[in-house]
């Protein structure tokens, strides 16, 4: 008898019609198929799906060229269905599932037809993890299936594993015509379903990542008493040999990447990696929290990756291993058959094509790599890779941290006054926009948690899952806010941030030991006179200064701004959230201590 899978497989294939379904079994074999069938049969626009790269200089690199408007995630196609429009809440597209699975069938119906359907059973998280879940994806592209193959633990022993259940996350996906008109990303949460058409974007395709580790993880999450987050999993090491575990939530490429890997400019301590980009946090048996990644690569952004910013990845993409390494609209230096893109080590290439392979020409000031291009690498090439990687129950975590690109206003470190006032940190966080989400860039929005484009739910109950999270641990871990980013009145950064940055770590790591000293500001705790680790640091000592700053002065338009944005949750906005935002104003007008 069919089992839940085949069946549902079926389905897929009486909808889209292809001419072939094949299902992938993670076999060396099959890697080397999938590239050929990328390489030789199937196209996209005018490329083929891959070009080998200098195998010799980059080992199992192939290059990829997207549909020109297919470059970044696309958060105006990107849609919540739950049956309850409140469920989805105020800052996510909302459809009623029904109508959105007609228009879906509508656009599905013989899309695949002469292609081949790849059927992709996957892990997110270890097999053997009590927190992991088992997924099957359909999809038209090898590049898709090559990614996913990358990035999730994929393969026949899932299949076994899954066997007559039903219980599985399915995911939908085919690129149809790569017509924007007809390119959506469907959630639908109630049934762990994603359904996507019309892009082969990462963010859009790889059904395992946004669409389900965060999205639909996270309602799931929200029923089930955990959290699925878009954070960094990083441990610090210290001489002893004492490694804290802490977790880093920033929006799109804002330096996760490069912090999770970070090569420490402080000899007595070293990084080890778990994960770039997803946290599932679940409370352990010891009432701490403990964090996996559910994902096994790193989909990152290429433009500034180098030896300077970020030795490690430079590292991780010149290994190889079983996996292949894809590199997605960068530029091709022609003389060498190497990728390339801006900020890459050493001169500007003679001879450059751009990331649609046309001739580059520097005269005409466009960039040769796509400012959202990006590598697709196994995370098993990276030289810090944490041996608890791997470890099925997770990692303890000390602290949290939330992160996001602000020119002003908000100092490099603060601790939060407790757990509530460390939710209200992350509900307030604002960044300036990057180039991974289609759109202006380097206007600033409000991204709690760095959550806003991947939050499934109502934000106002995500606020208050997350201070019912806290009340669940006796010792919960401490949550700061931090800003690499901040400028002088002539526009330069403040701080040099990459490998400095285990400076903060180093402060939050000693203040979680109760080895550092504070002083409190109306937005928290930042640093106290020689308590922040200096030594060694080459940068004008006013700048310290000016990192640290809260000018209250300037805070009034930023008040009134998170205010209107916390407003629109109405009744779902927990009071304590409303409490300490109202506190923090009361304070940057009229002083007073913390309450
Ligand atoms: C990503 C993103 O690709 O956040 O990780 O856009
Ligand atoms: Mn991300």
């Amino acid at each position: 008898m069919a089992t839940a899978i085949e069946k549902w497989v079926d389905e897929q294939a009486r909808l889209y019609e292809p001419k072939h379904v094949y299902w992938c079994d993670g076999s060396e074999g099959e890697a080397h198929r999938l590239m050929e069938m990328g390489m030789r049969e199937e196209r996209i626009g005018q490329h083929e799906v891959f070009c080998e790269l200098n195998q010799k200089l980059w080992p199992k690199a192939y290059l990829h060229r997207s549909h020109p408007t297919d470059v970044a995630r696309t958060e105006h196609l990107t849609y919540v269905c739950h049956s309850d429009r409140e469920a989805t809440g105020p800052t996510n597209n909302w459809m009623h599932p029904r109508e959105a699975k007609e228009l879906m069938t509508r656009l599905s119906r013989g899309a695949m037809r002469g292609k081949t359907m790849y059927v992709l059973p996957y892990m997110m998280g270890h097999p053997d993890s009590p927190y992991a879940k088992a997924c099957v994806q359909v999809t038209d592209v090898s590049y898709v299936a090559v990614s996913m193959r990358i990035m999730t633990r994929l393969g026949k022993p899932i299949l076994k594993k899954i066997g007559k259940s039903e219980n599985f996350v399915k995911g939908i996906h085919s690129v149809g015509d790569f017509d924007p008109a007809k390119r959506f990303i469907m959630h639908f949460p109630e049934e762990s379903l994603v359904w996507s058409v019309g892009s082969g974007y990462g963010g859009n395709a790889l059904l395992g990542k946004k669409c389900f580790s965060l999205r639909i993880a996270s309602w799931l999450g929200y029923k089930q008493g955990w959290l699925a987050e878009h954070m960094v999993i990083m441990g610090i090491e210290d001489l002893r040999g004492n490694v804290t575990y802490i977790t880093a939530a920033m929006p799109s490429a804002c330096g996760k990447t490069n912090l999770a890997m970070l090569e420490s400019a402080l000899p007595e301590y070293r990084v080890w990696t778990l994960g770039d980009d997803i946290a599932w946090l679940n409370i352990g048996p010891d009432g701490r929290l403990y964090a996996i990644n559910p994902e096994s690569g790193f989909f990152g952004v290429a433009p500034g990756t180098s030896m300077k910013t970020n030795p490690n990845m430079m590292r991780t993409l010149k290994t190889s291993n079983f996996y292949p390494t894809l590199f997605t609209n960068v530029a091709l230096k022609t003389d060498t058959n190497e990728p390339w893109w801006e900020g890459l080590d050493g001169a500007l290439p003679d001879h450059l094509l751009d990331w649609q392979g046309q001739p580059w020409d520097p005269s005409k000031m466009t960039k040769a790599a796509h400012p959202n291009s990006r590598f697709t690498v196994s995370l098993h090439n990276c030289p810090t890779l944490s041996p608890e990687y791997d470890n099925p129950q997770g990692v303890p975590i000390s602290a949290i941290i939330m992160g996001g690109r602000r020119s002003r206003l908000i100092p490099l470190v603060t601790e939060a006054f407790n757990w509530d006032h460390g939710v209200f940190m992350g509900a307030r966080m604002g960044s300036e926009t990057t180039a991974a989400a289609a759109g202006r860039v380097g206007v600033l929005r409000r991204d709690p948690m760095a959550m806003l484009p991947f939050c499934g739910y109502n934000m106002g109950d995500y606020f208050r899952h997350w201070i019912n999270i806290g009340r669940m641990m006796p010792r919960p871990p401490r949550i700061y806010a931090m800003n690499a980013f901040r400028v002088n009145e002539r526009g330069e950064f403040l701080w040099p941030g990459f490998g400095e940055n285990i400076r903060i770590l180093k402060w939050i790591i000693d203040r979680v030991n109760g080895r550092a000293g504070a002083k409190e500001t109306p937005l928290g705790l930042v640093p106290s006179a020689n308590s922040f680790p200096v030594e060694g640091l080459d940068i004008p000592r006013q700048n310290l200064s000016q990192l640290f700053e809260v000018n209250e002065g300037e805070w009034q338009e930023e008040v009134e701004e998170i205010k209107n944005f916390l407003d629109q949750f109405g009744h779902r906005l927990p009071h304590e959230i409303r409490h300490y935002c109202n506190t923090m104003a009361a304070r940057l007008q009229f002083g007073g201590r913390h309450t």
